[in-house]
């Protein structure tokens, strides 16, 4: 932070500046490394901000948990939390809630029966984003009657994987589409295991007559990009692509045509977020969810927004 330091009292408050908490996912994607960076730069830059003590979960709960507990016994002022999974977390808030220290959620959600243990939640509609690869896939494969899918699901539980799947498939529904899912497994957002479980859909289903892989993240398609090439097709032809986040490696896919729809999920929300925070710290009461902007890029648009990506 800027300034002197205040020493970190974590009492926020008067002439010294406010000490928040981070419970972050983990460092799985490109997305998730912007994210962290956008938030550590933002509240280095914010003079109202004395210290952000940020932990890495590994994508590990009960490692986001133990630290939410240690910021607790810190006193901080806020925390943020970053939870990988909706569910398992009523305690630690409760706790937190106890404790008289605000919770803020940046980027994932938690499951509805907490709503009442944390004020704001600033991210993604993930929601939207699913319907939004919904809307190009039924439109795209109009004339194709009972068109096959492949999904690969971000982590299994989080928020982004439930709503992505749940918009994508509502949309479907609504238009009265035909449609197949042929499989659909989790690649926990990494290349690793997007990679690893296309592999999987390839050795018991084969490619043939599958038109449409929807994979929650970059990562994922990029892994499955990999697989699909190793097994002897192509990516973005024999079989369509969407993908999910717009990281500069997903539109270079873009680019190269193996990669024929991607939705945006935007990671530098660090300044917005420090606005909420201290807001919140300092006794407001924002909207319970406030989105962040984001588009949808078809393949006439690749090339002139990639030099645009900043992840
Ligand atoms: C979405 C975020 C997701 C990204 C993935 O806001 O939670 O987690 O889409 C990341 O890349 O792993």
């Amino acid at each position: 932070a800027c300034g002197e330091d205040s020493g970190g009292d974590g009492n926020g408050g008067g002439g010294d500046g406010y000490v928040i908490g981070f419970s972050q996912v983990g460092a799985e994607s490109a997305w998730r490394t912007a994210n962290s960076k956008s938030v550590q730069d933002a509240a280095a830059a914010d003079d109202r901000i004395t210290e952000l003590k940020f932990d890495d979960g590994q994508q590990d709960q009960e490692k986001q948990i133990a630290a939410v507990r240690s910021f607790i016994n810190q006193a901080v002022d806020a925390i943020v939390i970053a939870p990988v999974v909706e569910t398992g977390w009523t305690d630690v808030l409760t706790e937190a809630s106890d404790a008289g220290i605000p919770v803020v959620l940046a980027d994932r959600g938690v499951e509805a029966a907490d709503e009442d243990l944390y004020v704001t939640r600033l991210g993604s509609d993930f929601e939207a984003e699913g319907r939004s690869a919904g809307e190009w896939a039924a439109t795209t494969f109009a004339t194709t009657p009972d068109f096959k899918i492949l999904e690969l699901t971000g982590t299994t539980g989080s928020a982004p994987a439930n709503d992505r799947k749940a918009g994508f498939f509502a949309v479907l529904d609504e238009k009265g589409v035909a449609y197949t899912l042929v499989d659909s497994q989790t690649g926990n957002f990494t290349a690793e295991e997007g990679k690893a479980t296309m592999e999987t859909f390839i050795t018991t289903h084969g490619l043939d007559g599958i038109q449409l892989l929807y994979a929650h993240n970059d990562e994922m398609g990029l892994g499955a990009i990999q697989a699909i090439e190793e097994s002897g097709k192509a990516p973005g032809t024999d079989i369509q692509i969407i993908i999910v986040d717009g990281s500069k490696a997903g539109f270079q896919a873009g680019v190269d045509g193996k990669v024929n729809y991607i939705v945006e999920c935007n990671p530098a929300f660090g300044e917005q977020l420090m606005d909420v925070v201290v807001d919140v710290i300092e006794g407001g009461s924002p909207e319970k969810f406030t989105p962040v902007e984001e588009g949808v890029f078809g393949p006439d648009q690749f090339e002139a927004e990639l030099p645009n990506r900043q992840f």
